[in-house]
């Protein structure tokens, strides 16, 4: 292949990296993943998946058989690295940058002049400055793109991910792409990288902005739904249905309000505006309040709950659904999950668990395995239904199927 990525290395086979390795292989260049969990790598190197996406298991076993993409414990030099390792937050909210700091430790004895970096991981403001500075202390004979007269000899660049999952593989290829260089050659450099497989407009800008950027994209979102569910306790404290009145209100040519919930799952919408908070703490006023609401609709779900059960002997409460959105198998950061946990210790009755996505709890509540059940089963014997999820096999249902049973509805499935 003509161009100056003959091979391209990605440190984090995760729920990013794994489809953006099989992509960028599916264009016909070498690319070797990178992880530590040995599971991970023996999966991929069968050509097999360890996460659900859909026809993610197609192209990875393409790339596998073709010998165009291979999973390693160990870093190897390539043209290019792609960071892509997840980015959490510590019990104080400050992010944990600790996943990057060990990735760049791994690569750093390989990385070769002419390299290039990228940090796809969301991160705060100052973190791809801060690779660079991390590079210059680990590999003093390299001249990174730090010092002003740009000299540097390895490029550097954040070019943050904007998929959203469950359609991770057509946004991979469609979405514009914002490309962040620490000087305008490591912007030029990762520009090229991104063409190879990128239909989408690349965007260039410095890595700062890209941060930010990435940052606003999801604070704005959380913004926008903690509107929706304040909105869903107003309109329950004056028997409004919330769901109609959005509608309503969405019929105006200038609002567009999004749907209220159980709460804010997943491992980015409710994570990334905290970074926003720690980097602007007396600033960010409304971005922090969002998170407060958003955070605070699982109690007043639980709540709910609660009150519901009290109205019988022996309350059988069914939770349809437990991962973070409709139609994912992905449980991290799930609201739903976090509610059904609850009322299990809480001993708020006889609890099942509906989740069509998964065959068995996470570790931690493998203890429970015996309450998932199927949707028939749980319409069967349950006199509270919590629907929340808006999985396909539950919006299929009909108002009329659940007459008999108290209904908390956190997702308008039954408008
Ligand atoms: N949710 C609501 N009401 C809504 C929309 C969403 O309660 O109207 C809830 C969902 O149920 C879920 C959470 O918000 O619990 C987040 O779901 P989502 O589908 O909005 O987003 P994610 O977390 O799957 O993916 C987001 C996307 N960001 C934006 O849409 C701005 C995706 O493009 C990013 O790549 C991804 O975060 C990420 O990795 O940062």
């Amino acid at each position: 292949m003509l161009s100056s990525f003959a091979k391209v290395s990605v440190i984090g086979l995760g729920y990013i990296g794994l489809p953006t390795a099989a992509v960028i292989a599916s264009r016909g260049v070498e690319v070797v993943g990178v992880d530590v969990s040995e599971h991970a790598v023996n999966t991929i190197n069968q050509g097999k998946i360890h996460i659900i996406e859909p026809d993610l298991d197609m192209l990875v076993q393409a790339a596998v058989t073709t010998g165009k993409l291979r999973a390693s414990l160990m870093p190897e030099p390539a043209q290019a690295f792609m960071i892509a390792v997840p980015t959490p937050f510590k019990d104080d909210k400050a992010p944990d940058l600790s996943y990057i700091r060990a990735a760049l430790e791994n690569i750093a004895p390989v990385i070769e002049k002419g390299n290039l970096i990228i940090l796809e991981s969301t991160s705060p403001v100052g973190t791809t400055e801060q690779i660079a500075q991390w590079l210059s202390e680990l590999r003093p004979d390299l001249k990174v793109p730090l010092d002003p007269s740009d000299s540097a000899e390895v490029f550097i660049a954040h070019c943050p991910e904007r998929v959203l999952p469950g359609r991770v593989l057509q946004e991979l290829v469609s979405n514009d792409r914002i490309i962040g260089g620490i000087t305008d050659r490591c912007a030029e450099k990762a520009m090229g990288l991104y063409q190879l497989f990128v239909r989408g407009e690349c965007l260039r800008t410095n890595a700062r902005t890209a941060e930010m950027a990435k940052l606003t994209e999801n604070a704005f979102r959380d913004v926008n739904i903690a509107f929706a569910n304040e909105l869903s306790l107003i309109c329950d404290e004056l028997k409004i249905n919330v769901w109609e009145l959005i509608k309503l209100a969405n019929r105006h040519p200038r609002v567009n309000i999004l749907s209220p919930g159980p709460g804010v799952g997943g491992h980015c919408i409710a994570v990334d505006p905290w970074f926003i908070v720690d980097s602007a703490p007396a600033l960010a006023r409304m971005i922090r309040t969002a998170r407060e609401i958003n955070d605070g609709k699982p109690h007043y779900v639980i709540n709910k709950v609660k009150e519901a059960a009290d109205q019988f002997k022996r309350p059988v409460i069914a939770c349809l659904g437990l991962a973070f959105k409709a139609d994912i198998d992905d449980l991290r950061e799930s609201p739903a999950l976090d509610i059904a946990e609850h009322l299990i210790n809480d001993n708020v009755g006889e609890i099942l668990l509906v989740e069509p996505n998964i065959k068995a709890l996470p570790k931690h509540l493998s203890q429970h395995d015996d309450k998932l059940t199927t949707l028939p089963k749980a319409l069967e014997r349950a006199n509270v239904l919590v629907v929340l999820v808006d999985h396909r096999q539950f919006k299929a249902l009909h108002i009329n199927d659940v007459t008999t049973k108290v209904v908390i509805d956190t997702r308008g499935i039954f408008g």
